[in-house]
């Protein structure tokens, strides 16, 4: 008998502590509610996890459970015990075994258990996971995503890049077909991004240069093996236990789930608002337009900035807080200045709301308030941009990037060739870091001394948002800004020197950008068809917009005759953006071509 094609969207682990079940519940209630009350199919899987229980009470356990789990057809697994595995597989109440690393190794199982059952196994790091399949591993679960409550003898917390790496090493190694799931941390609000943003996906050149690499290491007989295409590797599912074992109401928090995993897998980058998905359905899909975006859609989405007043939430330092707020109102958009991560969820609910991080002042404390604001913007659906300030400075201010990317979903990314590169660096292995620092050192240019060729600059951009899954913006004399993908790259050199004499125009540019996305996502809601509003709904378009909006009253303003110095400028630059952005509105773009 073939094994059953199991559905890894949504894989439940049970838990009896008191601390996750909450009192007075027992796994098969809590279970039963969520198969009960929830559409067929959406858990795929069970695994029941006892840490501490004898072997005849998992056995009645699992009769309890298969009662639920054999009608809905999802397999149920035993956590640890073969032996108890063998057992219930005899009395036709399981379906298999999932295996840790300290536990019995998959080939002994598989003898135990026969060819039937099915065998998954926890890996923490690229060599578990490939081993894991080489020994015949059914599916991997990936963790520890994010810290948990759940379980805090966890060997790594990896984060979703972690996750990318485990998956790109099991496609190199020709296990891109093994379904994996990943867990830990993982919840409704953070289950679709996790899904969308812990997938692999090769830039077109990485492609080339592992292939290149194939070829000189076999010589003359690589060639034939370069055919080979990386085409990447997705998450099949998330694997959670409080998510649904300590929830209310188990069965709606396992539809939720269903539904966000669902959407995760197919939204592409630009759909990951949960307003316009729910308008236009999932059907829609995003056809990839190439470099940058029409005038006719920049127009659109300025319209948009000047209809919504899309809410800016900046956590910022005092000394960009002012300006920042002046030209939030000049573009169009209501300023709040707040650096409380505790008002965040109700900021975040407010119509057409962004977030602003600036993470110009960074302590112990406000890296708290950012880590619950971005789960709150998340929560949410809403936009969030990153402006890792002076991010390579610091030992300090290292670690607070790591602790910022992995705290949640980022949309926009936005620095300076050091800052970036620090975002970079950070997410990458020790070894990988090694080899990229070298890398990075090589491509310094000449006579920029201590800046990257444009070549290097515009792979960085490209690599940090295939990987992050998010538009990314090198700012300089040429701004470099990439999609999400990494495919499509646009340039924008329109600024003027001014900018750079008074203090937080760089940093209110990253509010200008929160505005323009803002609005684009909210804006999409009223274009006619789904073809439009994609267009629309583009946070690249978005930035985009944004950024020429900025340059562009910049250059405006510095041009004229009563500017003298920074001082006069500053007035003019206010009166400028909100000029430029009331004739964009009017469908006067003029100003943004001459
Ligand atoms: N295994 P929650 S993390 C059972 O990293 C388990 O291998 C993990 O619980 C691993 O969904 C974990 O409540 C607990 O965060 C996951
Ligand atoms: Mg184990």
């Amino acid at each position: 008998m073939p094994k059953p094609t199991v559905d890894y969207s949504v894989y439940l682990v049970t838990d009896s502590t008191a601390a996750v079940l909450g009192p007075g519940r027992t796994v098969p209630e809590v279970v039963g509610a969520a198969f009960t009350n929830s559409p067929k199919g959406s858990i795929g899987i069970v695994q029941l996890r006892e840490k501490n229980s004898d072997a005849r009470t998992m056995l009645a356990t699992l009769a309890e459970l298969h009662a639920f789990t054999g009608p809905a057809g999802a397999p149920l697994l035993v956590n640890d015990r073969v032996d108890v595995a063998v057992a219930a597989m005899a009395r036709g109440h399981c379906e298999g075994v999932h295996l840790g690393q300290e536990d019995i190794g998959v080939a002994t199982a598989r003898r135990m258990l026969g060819d039937d059952a099915i065998i998954g196994v926890t890996a923490s790091t690229v060599d578990e996971a490939v081993a894991a399949c080489r020994d015949g591993a059914d599916y991997l679960g990936l963790g520890t995503v994010f810290a948990t409550p759940t379980k805090t003898n966890t060997k790594h917390v990896v984060g979703t890049t972690g996750i990318q790496r485990m998956l790109k090493a099991m496609a190199a190694a020709g296990y891109g077909h093994i379904p994996a799931v990943c867990i830990g941390g993982i919840n409704t609000s953070n289950a679709r991004r996790v899904i969308f943003q812990g997938g692999y996906l090769p830039l077109p050149e990485e492609e080339d240069e592992e292939a290149a690499g194939t070829t000189e290491a076999t010589g003359t007989t690589g060639a034939s093996t370069v055919a080979q295409r990386n085409t990447g590797k997705k998450l099949d599912g998330v694997a959670v236990v409080s998510a649904i074992m300590s929830a209310a109401d188990p069965g709606a928090a396992s539809t939720l789930l269903a539904d966000e995993v669902r959407l995760g897998k197919t939204e592409g980058p630009t759909k990951f608002y949960k307003s316009t998905s729910s308008i236009h359905g999932s059907a829609v899909t995003s056809s990839p337009l190439s470099g940058s975006p029409s005038t006719s859609t920049v127009q659109r989405i300025l319209r948009a900035l000047n209809d919504t007043t899309p809410l800016s939430h900046n956590m910022t330092n005092l000394v960009v807080q002012n300006i920042a707020a002046n030209i939030a109102l000049a573009v169009g958009a209501s300023p709040i200045m707040s650096n409380s991560g505790k008002e965040a969820a109700d900021l975040a609910r407010l119509p057409a709301s962004a977030l602003v991080i600036n993470m110009g002042t960074v302590t112990a404390e406000s890296l708290a308030n950012y880590v619950q604001a971005i789960r709150a913007y998340n929560a949410a659906g809403r936009p969030i941009i990153f402006d890792p300030v002076g991010a390579g400075a610091t030992v300090v201010r290292r670690e607070a990037v790591k602790t910022i990317m992995s705290a949640g979903y980022i949309d926009v990314i936005k620095g300076n060739e050091g800052e970036i590169q620090t975002v970079y660096l950070s997410g990458l292995s020790d070894e990988e870091r090694t080899k990229a620092e070298a890398g990075l050192a090589q491509q310094r240019g000449v006579d920029g001394g201590n800046t990257l060729d444009a070549v290097a600059r515009s792979r960085l951009v490209r690599r940090l948002a295939a990987r992050e899954k998010c538009v990314v913006v090198l700012t300089g004399e040429v701004d470099y800004v990439s999609d999400a993908t990494g495919e499509r790259m646009a340039t924008v050199a329109e600024g003027h020197p001014m900018l750079g004499q008074v203090t937080g125009t760089g940093c209110s540019l990253g509010t200008v950008l929160s505005a323009t996305v803002a609005a684009a996502a909210t804006a999409s809601i009223r274009e006619a068809t789904p073809q439009r509003a994609d267009k629309v709904n583009d946070p690249f378009s978005a930035v985009i917009a944004g950024m020429l909006l900025f340059e562009r009253a910049a250059a405006r303003a510095a041009s004229q005759p009563v500017v003298k110095g920074p001082g006069s400028f500053v007035p003019v630059f206010l009166d400028e953006l909100s000029r430029c952005r009331r004739m964009a509105a009017q469908g006067d773009m003029s100003w943004a071509s001459d």
